[in-house]
């Protein structure tokens, strides 16, 4: 009895440390089809040999806002790729100073919603938005919080 307690301990502590993020290409974009916080959702991305996407160019916004809108109908919410608000490699390194983790790069290049950064100490990790209008507009959330994610 205590034996098969441990065995089902240790595949319960297995499932947990192991990402099993299965992806939709589109472009040179690949959509998680599960959620996951920042730091796991960054770690399944380097397990394809991929990072966390960037969005560090209007050219790169705009080809993936144009590829989403296309798998979508027009619309972005009814892309059948992206399955809902999802984690960039965007990052707070310190409170104000936001980075691309994939990159190293200052944001040059940002395309915030109204109201975007909160100045949280808590919130430092950036996502981009689909819902509504929300058009992939950047928006920051807790990086402990479950998204979906995109590599490349
Ligand atoms: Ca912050």
């Amino acid at each position: 009895m205590a034996k098969a307690i441990l065995v089902s301990l240790a595949v319960v502590a297995f499932l947990a440390t192991t990402s099993f993020s299965a992806f939709i290409q589109l472009g040179p974009f690949y959509f998680s089809d599960n959620t996951l916080p920042w730091v796991e959702a960054r770690q399944a991305c380097r397990d394809t040999n991929r990072s966390l996407v960037s969005v560090d160019s209007a050219d790169k916004d705009r080809n993936l806002v144009r590829l989403l809108r296309a798998s979508g109908n027009g619309a972005i919410e009814n892309s059948t790729v992206i399955k809902g608000q999802s984690w960039s490699s965007g990052h707070e390194v310190a409170e104000g100073v936001w980075e691309w983790d994939s990159t190293h790069e200052p944001f040059f290049y940002t395309r915030w919603f109204v109201g975007q950064p909160d100045a949280l100490d808590d919130i430092n990790c950036v996502y981009l938005a689909t819902r509504g209008v929300s058009d992939l507009y950047w928006r920051d959330a807790n990086c402990s919080a479950a998204m979906h994610f995109i590599c490349e």
